[in-house]
């Protein structure tokens, strides 16, 4: 595959597609770029005293790591002055940032987990940023935190980037999901995959077994399938995967297949689910169904759920399409 940059790449993607205007393109160039800083500022460590805590809590009520504040400032700063957003919503902030007057606002909205997996960070495991672009709905001046209350369906694109072994950025315009890779010695991102296809079957599952006393029952089911291997309903063996980054499983999932589930469990009761809909759930699930997967909250599509708060969270079930209609199916039957 011929060897091009995220900006050649986008330049080709609008004139044979029309899907990246003017100001989407500047968006997701100046995410790409933060990205870059983020990965430096990771990839310094104890060098860099950017281990360990922050000393604060987010709007979530966890205790925020050095790179978390880092990374979203970063990407706060990278994305305020370019006149492509009205707003942004991040994990990190209670509440919506709005683009200052002092810069023209554009039609776009970005929100972001500025750093998926904090818990890894200072263990040296991959992790990563996660992001989401949503259209600006009307075209006054203004911007609420309701604005961003909109289906996932409705992205206008979605990505990640692990700071892993190799620093990849992953990215669909809804135009399939395309792969790029820093190139550190230019410091250019270079598509090195597009068209990633996830397989409908897969011998792999990603769940966090220490919740297995608190899963419904549809999901110990399953599990316990997948667990029983050859000699059980499934006639397959079965391996597992869990980093506790969801950047990397799904990454994962994307590269060679795999299905992940976050689900709801009883530790929470009144919550749906650990993980966040409106900027780690619906991107990933906009990624997943552009390569082939499916991607649901056990009972519904996640692309088609209507969010009511900025953070709500969701319960996940994702990846390849055969193992997740099996976890949909299992939820039925349960009634
Ligand atoms: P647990 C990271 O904190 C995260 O939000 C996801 O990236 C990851 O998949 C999940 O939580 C890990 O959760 O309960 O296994 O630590």
């Amino acid at each position: 595959m011929k060897r091009i940059s995220l900006t050649q790449y986008l330049v080709e993607q609008q004139r044979e597609h029309g899907l990246i205007p003017s100001q989407l393109r500047l968006l997701i160039e100046v995410v790409a770029r933060a990205c870059k800083h983020i990965a430096i500022a990771v990839n310094k460590g104890a060098l860099g005293e950017v281990l360990g805590s922050a000393g604060t809590e987010n709007v979530q009520g966890e205790v925020q790591k050095k790179l978390d504040v880092i990374s979203n400032e970063v990407l706060i700063e990278a994305n305020e002055w370019g006149g492509h957003l009205a707003a942004m919503a991040s994990e990190e902030m209670d509440s919506i940032h709005v683009v200052p007057n002092r810069y023209p606002q554009g039609e776009y909205m970005l929100l972001f987990d500025p750093l998926d997996g904090s818990s890894n960070i200072d263990v040296n495991v991959s992790i990563g940023t996660i992001f989401s672009v949503l259209r600006k709905i009307g075209h006054a001046r203004g911007v609420s935190e309701q604005d961003f209350l909109q289906p996932g369906k409705q992205q206008a694109a979605a990505g990640y980037c692990v700071y892993g072994p190799q620093t990849t950025l992953v990215l669909t315009v809804g135009n399939g999901v395309a792969l790029f890779t820093l190139d550190r010695e230019t410091g250019s991102w270079v598509l090195t995959q597009q068209d990633l296809r996830i397989p409908e079957d897969t011998k792999e599952f990603a769940i966090n077994m220490s919740n297995r006393r608190h899963w419904a029952a549809p999901v110990t089911r399953y599990i316990d399938e997948c667990l029983a291997g050859k000699h059980g309903p499934r006639g397959k063996d079965f391996n597992m995967r869990w980093v506790g980054s969801m950047v990397a499983d799904v990454h994962r999932i994307l590269s060679r297949g795999g299905v992940f589930l976050y689900p709801w469990d009883a530790r929470e009761p009144g919550q749906a689910g650990k993980l966040r809909l409106m900027y780690e759930a619906n991107p990933m699930a906009f990624l997943v169904e552009q390569a082939g997967g499916a991607a649901t909250n056990g009972r519904e599509r996640i692309l088609d759920l209507v969010p009511t708060r900025l953070h709500e969270r969701v319960s996940v079930v994702l990846g390849s399409k055969h193992e997740v209609e099996r976890v949909l199916a299992y939820h039925r039957e349960a009634g």
